[in-house]
């Protein structure tokens, strides 16, 4: 069963508020900013923000350490703005999402404070505390030999009360013991505060590593299971829909890296008992290295991401639904990475490709600030000017702890890979810090913005951001975008995307070329039939092409 859904017909646009728009000279982004920025949103065709956390917090992870919930972080404002950017966004038909992350706390939550307080404090089981372990030679260390994803051990040790705290992430961020059954219940009353203030769902931070395998937090001085894709989440997310979501015509997305075809029918299966959709990473980290992820990349080969995105394309397909997304505020900018943004030409070609091959699939698209402008990594030279928690600690461990990359090497990580890149700010014109802030931004601006900018974009027809615009008028004009199957064409060939999409009665032909190289026309009778009988939807090169080749970076969409 595939049911017609609104979360399906439409397209996320993901904020990063901090770098999205200031409204006070403050140099950070702020609510303000946001709504001021409501009718660029509309014109774009969004018809869902999803809003990475506004909540008070230290900004260890820059709001994905929170320390109350319930309130809105000084620097973006106050619940006022909230309120007003809530109902400005529904004046204008754009849904809110708000980003939930609950997975852990920041190490200043009033929870926190009190649990690291004594060991007997009410609420020491809210937190996951361990005895540490002794060895063998007499002495005690970490509990277990569990990694943090920001490097390190994943327990840190509190003076106060002689015992290990677990933090899959910073040390700062400790992660909650779901299961307690206050924790679950104080959650779920968050959310329902929310949900009645009239927000449109949650996007779920790293919901699928909620539920801590025995053997993740036994003390045993051992390796330990991953907490990510622990078959126990799915009984508290059956729990959160009984106690929140069921009879909420909302949206839910869970950021799951864990997930696979299999366990995403789960998580986000038609039949609805969990999510609605779930973020899969599996395409993110086909450039990664086995030993050091990001901080060592690789050449990746277009086969293979065809393989992934095809193999969630067909196992989804009546089955569960996707999301689809490039990039989002921990992944680099997508044309930099999949792209080519050595030229102008090959940046505003290659931006388009990807985008019609991504919201051609099926799936809900996600557009993260500035892909529709075809934004760019920035150019990184040192750690001078970086901001984020996961770049610094790697370094530390990789390079000054363990010695076991270079500078040199870790830096092409971090500028290739590196997730400020997408943190930079949002580039709105030609004036001073791109039209971001009056004042000195937190973060510095790309310095590309001259030429690259939402200004000189909007009313261009040809630009990245009118390509986006009208990509997302033909998901709301041709239900075969939305709902049809997928087949994938010609899989070995490692220049040329090409899938099928059909639909009572209409199919639809995507031909993307993912090389700055001309190819050969597909040799198969699909192609032959778009192009002879087929209309052409879109494309990003104006000129009918040289009849029997495809040009560098192409992309072209037929309906027949
Ligand atoms: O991300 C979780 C997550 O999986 C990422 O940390 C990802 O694995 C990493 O960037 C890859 O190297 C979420 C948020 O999106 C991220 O911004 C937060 O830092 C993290 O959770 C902790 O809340």
């Amino acid at each position: 069963m595939n049911p017609k859904e609104w979360w399906k017909e439409t397209v996320v646009y993901q904020i990063y508020p901090r770098s999205f728009k200031d409204s006070t000279g403050s140099g950070v982004g702020d609510l303000n900013g946001v709504t001021e920025k409501l009718d660029y949103l509309a014109e774009l065709g969004a018809g869902v923000i999803w809003l990475s956390p506004v909540y008070e917090s230290p900004n260890v992870d820059n709001g994905y350490d929170i320390s109350d919930y319930l309130s809105i972080m000084k620097e973006f404002g106050t619940m006022a703005d909230f309120d007003r950017l809530l109902s400005e966004a529904h004046r204008r038909n754009i849904k809110i999402v708000m980003d939930l992350v609950v997975n852990h706390t920041s190490d200043r939550h009033p929870w926190f404070i009190e649990s690291r307080s004594s060991r007997d404090n009410p609420k020491r089981g809210w937190y996951i505390w361990r005895d540490g372990y002794k060895g063998p030679d007499g002495k005690t260390g970490v509990p277990n030999k569990l990694e943090s994803v920001f490097s390190g051990p994943a327990w840190k040790y509190d003076e106060k009360t002689g015992q290990y705290y677990l933090h899959l992430f910073a040390s700062a961020q400790p992660d909650l013991n779901w299961a307690n059954l206050d924790v679950r219940n104080a959650v779920f009353d968050i959310m329902n505060w929310w949900l009645d203030k009239g927000i449109d769902g949650f996007r779920m931070d790293v919901i699928d590593a909620i539920h801590k395998p025995e053997s993740a937090v036994a003390v045993s001085g051992k390796d330990a299971e991953t907490c990510f894709g622990s078959p126990g989440v799915h009984g508290y997310l059956k729990e959160m829909r009984r106690k929140v979501l069921a009879g909420r015509d909302i949206m839910t997305v869970g950021e799951c890296s864990s997930a696979t075809v299999k366990t995403a029918r789960l998580f986000a299966g038609s039949g609805g008992s969990e999510l609605n959709m779930v973020f899969q990473f599996e395409h993110t980290w086909i450039d990664h290295d086995k030993q050091f992820g990001k901080w060592r990349p690789l050449p990746y080969k277009l086969s293979r991401l065809k393989e992934i995105l095809s193999r969630w394309q067909t196992g989804l397909y009546k089955k569960g639904w996707n999301s689809l997304y490039w990039d989002n505020h921990d992944q680099p900018r997508a044309v930099s990475r999949f792209g080519d943004d050595s030229t102008e030409e090959n940046r505003v070609r290659s931006a388009k490709m990807l985008a019609a091959c991504l919201h051609m699939m099926q799936g809900t698209p996600y557009i993260y600030q500035g892909e529709e402008l075809g934004m760019t990594n920035m150019p990184i030279n040192s750690l001078d000017g970086l901001n984020d928690v996961e770049i610094f600690n790697a370094y530390r461990e990789l390079v000054e702890e363990k010695k076991l990359l270079t500078r040199d090497e870790i830096m092409t990580g971090i500028k290739k890979l590196g997730r400020d890149n997408a943190r930079t700010p949002m580039q709105w014109n030609t004036s001073a810090n791109a039209g971001f802030t009056t004042g000195k931004p937190w973060m510095k601006v790309n310095p590309n913005y001259k030429t690259i900018n939402a200004a000189s974009q909007i009313h261009d027809p040809e630009s990245v951001f009118s390509f986006y615009r009208r990509l997302i008028r033909l998901r709301r004009e041709y239900p075969v975008i939305v709902y049809g199957d997928y087949k994938l064409l010609l899989p070995g060939d490692e220049k040329l995307f090409v899938y099928r999409r059909r639909h009572e009665g209409k199919t639809l032909f995507v031909l993307c070329n993912f090389s700055g190289e001309k190819a050969a026309a597909p040799a198969i009778p699909e192609f032959k039939k778009a192009e002879k009988s087929g209309k052409l939807l879109i494309a990003n090169y104006n000129e009918d092409g040289p009849r029997g080749g495809i040009r560098p970076w192409e992309t072209r969409v037929y309906l027949t």
